[in-house]
């Protein structure tokens, strides 16, 4: 497959900020010297509320088209309900199946056996084997970190392991579950699942509200670690400077709270800010900028409503002392992996934020200045398929597994 998208477009609200920026913007525009033309928002589907944004451009932004030439190619079909995807130093990809095992894939596609000998997982309804990273320093050591939800007498829960993969690449060993992110419940939803290190070498890791009523709360609650960002290290003890460090009132792992389901988590490649994606309920699903110790709101404030239509709480969608998305969907993407684009493979990708959508079926790829999002396009909505996660290879290009058991790549031709 070829895309070739055309680069005609109407010079509008992008291009003349281009034109009559500040000297900050300047610079950028001298290093991306690519502006993308503007166009309608690409939802034109009705929004399930009225409600409004809190600022011009927090929800349906201008269009955008990439002009790069770019390819889209299925590299493998052969995936078990995939989930997450961590790049080892070679280049090749370490991919977790929703079932509880691993497969390796080649940059060509080519897949191996499962890889066995992770503790068990509950695979039911959302959960299974779920994100995946690997140690800073995994050509000496060859640890792997991973999420999965796991059975206990109470319920299941959220857990972080870790383990070594095997020279023959058949198997984890010495696996090991270092944290768990009580209380359990017994759901089959909103295990959140996303983990990722940080430059100090703690993890981020996300979890999700269990999304029954009873445990919605719990988003709010800083003694629960249900609907929150974590951040632990590799030993799964809470990490040093995070914001509720010596409270005997709130958990000393939590970063951030007020989080519905948690499925994305990235670094920015130039602000180095963590950006997360959470799925809503039916409309608000957020992209939200993390910073230590922030409420991000959920359940109190929402841009969506429950699925029988009904309002969340008091329908309200901005609270003094919690935290507003950077941007919104309703109705909803289901927002799972996502990556930063880093480098200029295709110059006007640079910074980009890339989202896998699943309900959607398409890759969101967000423009982002300045903290705010100012172009949205959709990629690959020909192609029919959930997309679960999205990252970027040694070699620059996009790679996305799907429900659907495909390995993409997407990149300069
Ligand atoms: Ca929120």
């Amino acid at each position: 497959m070829q895309y070739t998208l055309g680069s005609i477009g109407v010079l509008t609200g992008l291009s003349l900020i281009m034109l009559s920026c500040d000297s900050s913007t300047s610079k950028e525009a001298e290093k991306n010297p690519v502006a993308d033309s503007t166009y309608a928002p690409v939802e034109t589907k009705a929004a399930n509320t009225d409600y409004k944004p809190a600022f011009e451009g927090q929800t349906r932004i201008a269009g955008v088209k990439t002009s790069t030439p770019y390819d889209v190619k299925v590299l493998s079909e052969g995936l078990d309900r995939p989930w997450g995807i961590a790049v080892l130093p070679d280049g090749r990809f370490l991919i977790t199946q929703k079932g509880g095992t691993l497969r390796i894939a080649a940059q060509d596609g080519a897949l191996s056996e499962a890889i066995t000998g992770l503790p068990k997982v509950n695979s039911n309804g959302q959960g299974g084997l779920l994100g995946i990273t690997i140690d800073p320093a995994f050509e000496s050591n060859r640890m792997v970190y991973w999420v999965f939800s796991q059975d206990t007498p109470n319920g299941t829960l959220t857990a972080v392991a870790k383990g070594t993969l095997a020279a023959d690449e058949k198997h984890i060993e010495n696996a090991q579950v270092i944290y768990q992110a009580t209380p359990a419940h017994k759901s089959s939803l909103h295990y959140g699942g996303r983990i990722l290190f940080d430059k100090e070498g703690y993890l981020f890791v996300s979890t999700g509200e269990r999304s029954d009523i009873v445990t919605r709360p719990q988003a709010q609650d800083l003694n629960s670690a249900l609907g929150k960002v974590l951040r632990i290290t590799t030993d799964g003890k809470p990490a040093p400077g995070n914001p509720f460090e010596g409270r005997s009132d709130a958990r000393p792992e939590i970063y951030s709270y007020g989080h519905r389901n948690v499925q994305g988590l990235a670094f920015h490649p130039v602000t180095g800010d963590l950006w997360e994606t959470e799925f809503g309920p039916r409309g608000g699903d957020e992209v939200n900028r993390i910073q230590p110790g922030k409420n991000y709101g959920w359940p109190t404030i929402t841009y969506g409503l429950e699925y029988s239509g009904e309002k969340i709480g008091d329908a309200i969608q901005q609270h003094e002392g919690m935290e507003q998305p950077v941007y919104y969907y309703d109705p909803v993407l289901s927002p799972s992996g996502i990556t930063f684009f880093s480098g200029n493979s295709i110059p006007e990708w640079e910074n980009n934020l890339f989202i896998g959508g699943l309900s959607s079926i398409h890759i969101a790829r967000l423009v982002i200045k300045d903290n705010k999002v100012v172009g949205e396009e959709r990629l690959l909505e020909d192609q029919g398929q959930r997309f679960r996660d999205v990252q970027q290879g040694k070699d620059g290009a996009l790679y996305a597994v799907t429900d659907e058991g495909r390995l993409y790549r997407i990149g300069k031709k």
